[in-house]
């Protein structure tokens, strides 16, 4: 752990987890989460960006203030992460924390995840309230693409793992990348 960066302690990823399990298929590519993604952006239908899990190791670093959307070269906001732990998480399992309304705050859009956007960020998150609460199993929230949002390291003990499904608006079109990190 000590010889990883910030962003490699925080998580480990695993991609296009429908690719391994017809259950996880049929979850993902249902049509539950994607009925709820597409009221909350108020779109006409909503497409499968991607999905994946996340490992947050027991000693697992924090997860340092980001935006999701920096990552993703895509032309508009109608893009929404659903966050959705695999266990029951309680708060002493470092769920996420949200700002509400920061997505409105285009300044630091473009920092990608290091310590630089956890310190930067940080400072200007001081004038929102934050949000975070416990999951029951089966609870999930979804986040907008430019909302910051952050979670503490795991000292639990215990693996924090969660997967995250990824929509965006039906109608969504690509845009040049204009950071390194959409480059990818
Ligand atoms: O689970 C975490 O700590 C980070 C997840 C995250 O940033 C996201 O799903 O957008």
């Amino acid at each position: 752990m000590a010889e990883r960066s910030t962003y490699d302690k925080a998580l480990i990823q695993v991609i296009k987890l429908w690719r391994y399990s017809e259950t996880v298929k049929e979850f993902v590519l249902g049509k539950t989460l994607a009925r709820i993604a597409t009221e909350l952006m108020g779109v006409s239908g909503v497409r499968l960006y991607h999905d994946q899990a996340l490992f947050k190791e027991a000693s697992g670093g924090f997860t340092p203030w980001h935006d999701d959307q920096q990552y993703w070269p895509l032309a508009s906001r109608k893009i929404i992460t659903g966050w959705i732990p695999l266990k029951k998480t309680p708060l002493e399992m470092v769920p996420l924390s949200f700002a509400p309304g920061s997505q409105n705050n285009t300044d630091y859009r473009d920092l990608a995840i290091s310590d630089d956007s956890e310190m930067v960020i940080q400072k200007a998150m001081n004038e929102y309230s934050f949000e975070c609460s416990a999951y029951d199993i089966g609870e999930i929230s979804f986040h907008s693409g430019w909302m910051y949002h952050r979670a503490p390291g795991n000292e639990t003990g215990k693996t924090r793992g969660v997967m995250t499904v990824i929509y965006m608006g039906e109608n969504i079109r690509l845009k040049q990348p204009e950071n390194q990190s959409s480059v990818k």
